[in-house]
């Protein structure tokens, strides 16, 4: 997926070097992921609220199959129509499917409190119906308790829920600068960027792996050797893979 993701302007990437990060994949590119296709990678973003991918529940339910959709999003998809269409509609249906906002506080460059009022995020699932939690997005187990509930209820028919992860963006919205217009355009306060820098997920749960003996400090280099090897592998790929040609321009505007 990785190779994926930052080859998408170049031919063999994701988007064939004709489309952007936020833009509907051919499903052919997605074959590997079977019916999860729109909420993986490089559409995370946005289309993760499309109202169209509420079919893929609709079908689900219908077919009775096990199958339930997550919808990962931004706070700054709370912002948006579509989500309260989609929460709508997923509830009335009583759809499978978990929307999962990850709430970093800041929408690029906007401090949550400029584009919301005080009202915490999972609270908003409520009037619609949907079973919503909030919990600290930063802790692996925390989220993976409230995750599997969901996954119990939408199994069970129960319809939608709402989870709500408390967490934060250690770089930039758009690389690890945010050099937007080649100067630093991050206007986070850098003490609050490092204060968030000691509660890193990624670290935390490795230090409980490691207290309580679930794992030793050499599995955890194995881990990240070929984790590293993987993004290293990838970014080869990707300045290997070739540019479109301008012939291309035209193609995938039309069905053909
Ligand atoms: C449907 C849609 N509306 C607006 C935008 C423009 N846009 C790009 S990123 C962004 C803010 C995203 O905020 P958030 O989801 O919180 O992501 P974060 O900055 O935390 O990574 C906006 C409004 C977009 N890409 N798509
Ligand atoms: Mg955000």
């Amino acid at each position: 997926m990785v190779s994926g993701r930052w080859s998408e302007g170049k031919r063999q990437g994701l988007g064939v070097g004709c489309r952007g990060s936020e833009r509907v994949k051919r499903s052919a590119d997605y074959a590997d992921y079977g019916d999860e296709w729109p909420q993986k990678g490089a559409e995370r973003q946005w289309s993760g609220v499309r109202k169209k991918n509420r079919a893929k529940e609709l079908a689900a339910k219908m077919r009775k199959s096990r199958k339930i959709s997550v919808s990962f999003f931004g706070d700054g998809a709370t912002n948006e129509g579509v989500l309260y269409e989609s929460m709508n509609f997923a509830a009335l249906k009583k759809l499978p499917i978990i929307f999962v906002c990850e709430n970093n506080y800041y929408a690029t460059h906007m401090p949550i409190g400029e584009c919301r009022p005080d009202v915490p995020i999972f609270e908003i699932a409520k009037s619609f119906g949907i079973e919503s939690r909030q919990v600290d997005g930063n802790d692996v187990l925390a989220v993976y308790e409230v995750a599997k509930e969901a996954v119990g209820k939408c199994r069970a028919g129960e319809g939608p829920a709402f989870l709500e992860c408390l967490t934060y963006r250690l770089r930039g919205h758009v690389g690890p600068n945010d050099n937007i217009q080649g100067v630093h355009t991050d206007i986070r306060p850098v003490e609050e960027v490092e204060e968030w820098g000691k509660k890193d997920p990624i670290v935390r749960f490795e230090r409980y792996l490691l207290e309580n003996g679930v794992m030793g400090q050499q599995e955890i280099v194995g881990i990240k050797t070929e984790v590293e090897r993987e993004v290293e592998e990838a970014f080869a790929f990707a300045r290997g893979s070739a540019f479109p040609e301008a012939g291309d321009l035209g193609n995938y505007v039309y069905a053909e």
